[in-house]
């Protein structure tokens, strides 16, 4: 069968060795956290970790990442263990995987973010997802793409011996455009999906719908928390990237207001650059949402990187700006004290979604937050036009009511389109100088 990047980790029972390297680190990251995560990544994969290695290295090997000597070891323990998989926690290089894979012919090589690629190939379910998946992946392969002359590239690009190999190099083009023009066709193929979602977003956001989106490492509890709040159903469980798909559902908060509550795919450290770039149409409704709810695994050893890596990832996609509410989750997992302490930080409410506690709180919360952003607005409505007070009573806060001569004045608190129908009744605006001067 040929070896090759599109491949799914798990087609058949792969025992995986894996490999580390501790270097200095800046983003309170340890090589013991990194490894610990790739395993449940390999895990989420379906596949078996029989071995680790790990290098003290400062600057990675530009041909085979890890030394020569470290190459070697590898290789004897993935024979002993008879591994079917060597997983990098760091990116390879095409040319270093190449080599690498050159070292060792019957044992593949991959990196992290295949990995991943792979786990959000297997957990794609719509049909958007499976389309935003293979165009990540199909971005990742194109650079790797080593046609049928595998080893004879690998040694070119390791830079080895000869130039140019005339039959191989026009099979691996044809390749290459292949794929490239798959990835044309995916891209404009998405434009058209995304177009749908996009039109019911612009929708809801038009409609003045104060719009929450769940965010936050992945196996945080997002989903569990959106049914704990809205009975959604949607699928949870302790897996990383349980979730891929958006979905939206109704939240009425205790003060009556209806908001909408998006869960969505979470983010990982290091999230690959190509999934984020293939999801960004998803990722649109955390970057326009009202609110960001923060959900973080409180009882997670890595609590506060995972923070970090999250608040990375919002700056990636530009959505650091918006407003936060930090969610400590599983809550029922820590100490007493330690559940305080959160409890106190500001900006942060403490909850265990599966066991439904904090959820009022919480609620509380958010409904100040959003009243919070309303302005209200102070209209006289005249007497024949009884069914726009009537429109402000239904879907409008209302702060005061008097009956004058000229008609009903009101000031409310509305939704941007309820404020549009009573905008004709607005008194008129007092222009600032700096506006005379337009
Ligand atoms: N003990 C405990 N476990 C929880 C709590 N909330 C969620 N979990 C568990 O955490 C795991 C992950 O929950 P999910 O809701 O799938 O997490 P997610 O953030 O949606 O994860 P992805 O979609 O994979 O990114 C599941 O096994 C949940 O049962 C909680 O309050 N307490
Ligand atoms: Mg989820």
């Amino acid at each position: 069968m040929p070896r090759n990047a599109y491949e799914v980790v798990t087609d058949i029972e792969e025992r995986a060795v894996l490999v580390g390297i501790d270097r200095p680190r800046a983003d309170g990251w340890t090589l013991e956290d990194d490894l610990a995560e790739l395993t449940r990544l390999v895990d989420t994969a379906g596949a078996t970790v029989v071995g680790v290695i790990t290098q003290r290295l400062d600057r990675p090997n530009p041909r085979t990442f890890i030394g020569t000597g470290k190459a070697e070891e590898v290789e004897t323990l993935a024979r002993a263990e008879r591994a079917t998989v060597v997983i990098f926690d760091d990116d390879l290089t095409p040319s270093q995987q190449a080599n690498l894979e050159g070292l060792f012919p019957d044992i593949r090589v991959i990196d992290r973010t295949q990995l991943i690629l792979d786990i959000f190939a297997l957990h794609a379910e719509s049909h958007e997802g499976k389309l935003q998946v293979e165009l990540a992946r199909l971005e990742y392969v194109l650079p790797r793409l080593r046609g049928m002359w595998g080893h004879l590239e690998a040694e070119r690009l390791g830079g080895g011996r000869g130039a140019r190999f005339g039959a191989g190099e026009s099979q691996l083009e044809t390749d290459r455009r292949l794929t490239r023009r798959r990835i044309a066709d995916l891209r404009k193929e998405l434009k058209h999906v995304a177009r749908a979602r996009e039109t019911q977003r612009a929708a809801r956001g038009g409609s003045g719908v104060f719009r929450i989106a769940l965010v936050g490492y992945t196996n945080a509890g997002k989903s569990t928390l959106l049914n704990a709040l809205t009975g959604a159903g949607v699928l949870a469980q302790d897996q990383l990237f349980a979730t891929l798909d958006a979905t939206t559902r109704r939240l009425d908060l205790p003060d009556g207001r209806a908001v909408t509550l998006t869960d969505t795919v979470g983010f990982i450290n290091k999230l690959p650059h190509g999934l984020v770039e293939a999801f960004k149409s998803t990722l649109d409704e955390v970057r326009e949402a009202d609110l960001l709810l923060h959900v973080v695994d409180a009882s997670h050893p890595n609590r506060d990187s995972q923070m970090g890596a999250v608040k990375v990832v919002l700056e990636e996609i530009q959505a650091a700006s918006r407003p936060q509410l930090v969610v400590y989750n599983k809550a029922d997992l820590l100490p007493t004290l330690e559940r305080e302490r959160l409890a106190q930080s500001p900006g942060a409410v403490v909850v265990a979604a599966a066991e439904r506690e904090g959820l009022d709180t919480l609620l509380d919360r958010i409904a100040t937050i959003a009243a919070q952003t309303d302005v209200p607005i102070t209209v006289t409505i005249p007497y024949d036009r009884g069914e726009l007070v009537r429109l402000a009573h239904e879907q409008g806060h209302i702060l005061s009511e008097e009956h004058l001569a000229e008609g009903t004045r009101l000031t409310v608190v509305a939704s941007e389109a309820v404020r549009g129908r009573l905008s004709e009744f607005l008194p008129p605006v007092e222009r600032t100088p700096a506006e005379w001067e337009l």
